[in-house]
């Protein structure tokens, strides 16, 4: 049985003020709050972005802003729960949608959080990571890990958007975060894309071992895309159709913080996720998903986002009848997996 437990104002002045000179605090008033029974308090709220609300205002600020003043030109996707001025959409997650014009440069840096970028819309930008050429194409998944050089180039006569998801609120949290400036890349020949092109066979290291340790920067949404259809064509009662992004030398999350997947929705389907501890992030790729947790429902239209906290179910519908329907994940699992916290209920 839980009972009431003792009030700051219970205590004499007094001693209050003498605990505070001393950078001192009683614990039991705040108890319940850091500790609240069964389930975590959570600030992170149940929202949905709007891509159309968004793009008007992007391609605005690429009007208003030119990218020398803004070196990388985003719009954050912050939840009001944590404070719009944290860009948090979780506790660990920041989302931005990102605008690059054609002929600009996002000059080479580097950085302690880790990166993704989903690609949204828009021809020939390309990412350039570790020396490697990352060409962008819509539904394509490029890795940016703590510490890689990248910058930014647009080659193409459209503007190009993509999500930034980065593990930043956390590395942030942890007074980690930093970044250093470099210069332009020169581009190496060869890619990990073209390394790993088969699950099930992978290069044998006989006389050295790749020193890299994000062997694969650049996941073709082609190829996720083939992956989820065969997937679901090779067992028809396959309840989740769902990929995860790994480092395909180690098998591990394809990051360390943050995990990433990509979801296949047969025609109507409804498919209830149980409640789990890592909050979550959904990108409609292609079709039209209805997103229901937290007693709100989201109709995602192409390349819309939501999120939503953790420790509550979830329910996602493909609102078509005849059509698929991708969607991208983000979560924190690989954190509360390492942290130990994790939990489905
Ligand atoms: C960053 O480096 C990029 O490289 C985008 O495109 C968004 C948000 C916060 C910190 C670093 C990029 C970012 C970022």
């Amino acid at each position: 049985m839980s009972h009431e437990l003792g009030r700051l104002e219970d205590l004499p002045q007094d001693y209050r003020d003498d605990l505070k000179n001393l950078n001192l605090v009683p614990l039991w008033p705040s108890l319940r709050a850091v500790l609240p029974p069964g389930v975590p308090t959570r600030a992170t709220q149940a929202v949905h972005w709007a891509y159309a609300d968004i793009k008007p205002l992007l391609l605005k600020a690429g009007e208003l802003t030119p990218i020398e003043k803004a070196e990388r030109r985003v719009l954050v996707l912050a939840n009001p729960g944590h404070g719009l001025e944290n860009m948090k959409a979780s506790p660990a997650m920041y989302l931005g949608l990102q605008l690059l014009l054609p002929g600009e440069w996002a000059p080479s840096h580097r950085h302690t959080p880790n990166a993704v970028r989903m690609v949204v819309e828009g021809e020939g930008a390309y990412t350039t990571v570790d020396g490697e050429q990352c060409p962008m194409h819509r539904g394509d998944l490029i890795l940016t890990p703590t510490g890689l050089w990248h910058e930014h180039g647009h080659d193409g006569s459209e503007p190009v958007v993509w999500l930034d998801v980065l593990d930043l609120p956390l590395v942030y949290y942890m007074e980690a975060s930093y970044h250093v400036n470099g210069s332009r890349q020169s581009v190496q020949p060869g890619s990990g894309d073209r390394a790993w092109t088969r699950a099930g066979v992978v290069p044998t290291h006989v006389f050295s071992r790749s020193d890299k340790r994000y062997p694969l920067l650049r996941y073709a949404w082609v190829d996720t895309r083939a992956a989820l259809l065969a997937m679901a064509d090779n067992d028809p009662a396959l309840e989740c159709v769902q990929v995860t992004y790994v480092n395909p030398e180690t098998g591990d999350d394809a990051e360390n913080i943050l995990g990433f997947y990509a979801l296949m929705l047969k025609p109507g389907q409804a498919l209830t996720l149980p409640a789990r501890s890592p909050s979550q992030v959904f990108h409609l790729i292609e079709g039209g998903v209805d997103v229901s947790t937290c007693g709100k429902t989201f109709e995602l239209l192409e390349a819309d986002t939501c999120c939503a906290p953790g420790y509550e179910p979830l329910t996602l519908t493909n609102r078509s009848a005849d059509q698929a329907a991708f969607v991208f994940i983000a979560d924190e699992s690989p954190l509360h997996r390492k942290l130990g916290v994790y939990e489905a209920r």
